[in-house]
C-alpha cells in the first residue's frame, strides 16, 4: 500500500474564492485548472477542494443539490476530468468534500425520499450549530425535520440503510473518476440518538462548536460504518484515502475515528483552538502524538481553514501577528504528519473585516450578528496587483480589500522575503524523519526530526541560535531568534548521534 498521505502536505482550495474564469465573480474549476502551475511550484503533494457540486449555496455548496455532479457556476463533470487528469500530469493528487450529514432541502430525495431524513413531531432542545433550534416545522408534512446547521441543510437519517447504500455508490463514482482522497464533512455527525432524546445540558453558546453535542452525534453506529469504507476506498489502487472532519477539541475523542481498519486520517484542530502561547501548543502537540501514537495512526495539522479566522489576526494581528503566522507556518511544515495549507495561507492573508450587508455566512445571520461568521477568511485571492487582483474580470462576490497588491501572489513573486518564498523553500527543504522535542529556554520550543532542528521561539527573551547550519527562518536572522522567530537548523552528525 502506498500511504503517501501520512506525510504530505494538502492544499486546501475554496472553490469559490480560487480564481474565475468567466467574470461572474465566483471562483471555478477552469480558474483553478489554468492555476495549477502555480500550485505545483508551491510544493505541495496535492489539492483538497471544497465542495462544488450543484446548491444552492444556502451554505456555499456545503448544502448539495446532487452528489454526482459539477454545479453549472463552477464548470461541468468535463472540467473536473480534466482537472483531475491535469493535476495528475503534474503530479498533484486530487481530495475531494463529501458531505454525508445533510444535503440541499433542494436535494430531489426531499421531496423523493422523505424518510431519508430525520422527522419528530416535537421538537427537542437540540441547537443548530449555525444558531437557534435544530429543527423547522415542515408545512406540507405538518412535522419537524432536523438540521443541525442551516433549515437549508436537513440531516439524513443514516439509520435508514437506503442512505447508506446511496452514499457508497456516491463515493465509487467519484473514486472510479480518479479522486485520491475523500473529506468528509462533519464525520462525527451523520447518525443521531434514534430516541432524539434531549440533551442533558444545552450549554448557551455550545452551538458554536458541534463536538459540544453530546447525544447528537459521536454515535458507535459510526465505527462499522467507517470500516465498510475503509474497506471500500482500500479496494481503488494507488494509496486512496478518507480524512475525516471529526470536530472535537480533544483528541483523546478523534483518536477512535483513526483506529487501524477506520478512517485513514481525522483532522487533528488542537492548533486551531490555541493562540500564541507556548505552553499551549506544546500541549496541543503533545496529546495530539499520545493519542494517536500508540494506534499507529497519522497525526495531522491545521492552522486555518474557510472555518476559522485568518492566522495573522488569531495572532493579534498587525505586524506581530503577520509575524507569528510565518513563524507557525514553519513549525507547521516541521510537524511530524500531514499538513494542511488553506490557500492565502501562503500569502499571510489576514482576516477581513467585511461591512455587514456583504456577510453571506448563514452563522451571522442565524445569529443576527451576535457571531460574524466566516467571510472574512474566504475572500478571493489576490493573484496581480492591477485590476480585480486578476481573480476575475468581474466583481468577486466578495470585495478584495485595498491595499492587497501587495500581498498579491504577483507582488510576493518579486520579493525573496516575502511569506510565499519562505512557504516554498520551505516546502522543498520539509524535513521528515523521527520527531523528539529537545531542551529549550522558557517560551521557545524545540524539536528535531531526524538532523534537522527546529526552534520556535513564541515569546521568550531573545534566543541565541545554535552552532549548526541555519536553513531556513521566518524573519531574518543574525545572532539570535527574536521572539516570533521560527527557524531550521542541520544538525551536524557529531550532535545527531
Ligand atoms: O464544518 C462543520 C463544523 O463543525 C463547523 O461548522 C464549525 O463548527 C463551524 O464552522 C464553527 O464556526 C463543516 C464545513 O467545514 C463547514 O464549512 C460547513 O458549513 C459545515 O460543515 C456544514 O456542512
Amino acid at each position: 500500500m502506498t500511504a503517501w498521505w501520512r506525510d504530505a502536505v494538502l492544499y486546501e482550495i475554496y472553490v469559490r474564492s480560487f480564481a474565475d474564469s468567466d467574470g461572474d465573480g465566483i471562483g471555478d474549476l477552469p480558474g483553478i485548472r489554468a492555476r495549477l502551475p502555480y500550485v505545483r511550484d508551491l510544493g505541495v503533494d496535492g489539492i483538497w477542494l471544497t465542495p462544488f457540486y450543484p446548491s444552492p449555496g444556502a451554505d456555499h455548496g456545503y448544502d448539495v443539490a446532487d452528489y454526482l455532479d459539477v454545479d453549472p457556476r463552477l464548470g461541468t463533470l468535463a472540467d473536473f476530468d480534466a482537472l483531475v487528469a491535469e493535476s495528475h500530469a503534474l503530479g498533484l493528487r486530487i481530495v475531494i468534500d463529501l458531505v454525508p450529514n445533510h444535503t440541499s432541502i433542494e436535494h430531489p430525495w426531499f421531496t423523493e425520499h422523505p424518510d431519508y431524513y430525520v422527522w419528530a413531531d416535537e421538537p427537542n432542545n437540540w441547537l443548530s450549530v449555525f444558531g437557534g433550534p435544530a429543527w423547522t416545522f415542515d408545512e406540507d408534512r405538518g412535522r419537524y425535520y432536523l438540521h443541525l446547521f442551516a433549515p437549508e441543510q436537513p440531516d439524513l437519517d443514516w439509520h435508514n440503510r437506503a442512505v447508506q447504500a446511496e452514499f457508497e455508490q456516491i463515493l465509487r463514482s467519484w473514486l472510479d473518476r480518479g479522486v485520491d482522497g475523500i473529506r468528509v464533512d462533519v464525520a462525527h455527525g451523520l447518525f443521531k440518538d434514534p430516541g432524539l432524546a434531549d440533551e442533558a445540558e444545552p450549554v448557551p453558546g455550545a452551538e458554536l462548536h458541534s463536538f459540544d453535542r453530546r447525544r447528537a452525534i459521536d454515535r458507535p453506529e459510526l465505527h462499522p460504518l467507517y470500516r465498510r469504507w475503509r474497506d471500500l476506498v482500500d479496494g481503488y489502487p494507488g494509496g486512496r484515502f478518507l480524512v475525516g472532519e471529526v470536530f472535537f477539541r480533544d483528541p483523546e475523542r478523534v483518536a477512535a475515528y483513526v483506529r487501524r481498519d477506520e478512517l485513514h486520517l481525522v483532522f487533528n484542530f488542537t492548533l486551531l483552538f490555541v493562540e500564541w502561547d507556548v505552553d499551549a501548543i506544546r500541549d496541543a502537540i503533545d496529546r495530539t502524538l499520545a493519542t494517536l501514537g500508540p494506534i499507529d495512526a497519522t497525526p495531522s495539522w491545521v492552522l486555518e481553514s474557510h472555518d476559522v479566522a485568518r492566522l495573522p489576526t488569531r495572532y493579534g494581528g498587525g505586524a506581530r501577528g503577520a509575524r507569528r503566522a510565518r513563524a507557525a507556518v514553519l513549525m507547521l511544515l516541521a510537524l511530524p504528519g500531514t499538513a494542511f495549507l488553506y490557500a492565502g495561507q501562503e500569502l499571510g492573508l489576514p482576516e477581513v473585516e467585511l461591512p455587514n450587508e456583504l456577510r453571506q455566512d448563514p452563522v451571522f445571520h442565524r445569529t443576527n450578528g451576535a457571531r460574524l461568521g466566516r467571510d472574512g477568511c474566504r475572500v478571493p485571492l489576490p493573484w496581480t496587483r492591477g485590476d480585480g487582483y486578476g481573480f476575475t474580470t468581474g466583481d468577486p462576490w466578495l470585495p478584495i480589500p485595498d491595499g492587497w497588491g501587495e500581498l498579491s501572489v504577483a507582488a510576493q513573486e518579486e520579493d525573496p522575503r516575502s511569506t510565499l518564498a519562505l512557504v516554498r523553500r520551505a516546502l522543498r527543504l520539509r524535513p521528515h524523519g523521527e520527531f523528539a522535542w529537545q531542551e529549550s529556554p522558557e517560551g521557545t520550543l524545540a524539536f528535531t526530526r531526524a538532523d534537522t532542528l527546529c526552534i520556535v521561539n513564541v515569546a521568550g527573551p531573545p534566543l541565541p541560535g545554535p552552532d549548526a547550519e541555519l536553513l531556513l527562518a521566518s524573519e531574518p536572522v543574525e545572532d539570535v531568534l527574536e521572539p516570533g522567530t521560527a527557524a531550521w537548523f542541520r544538525r551536524s552528525r557529531e550532535e545527531t548521534r
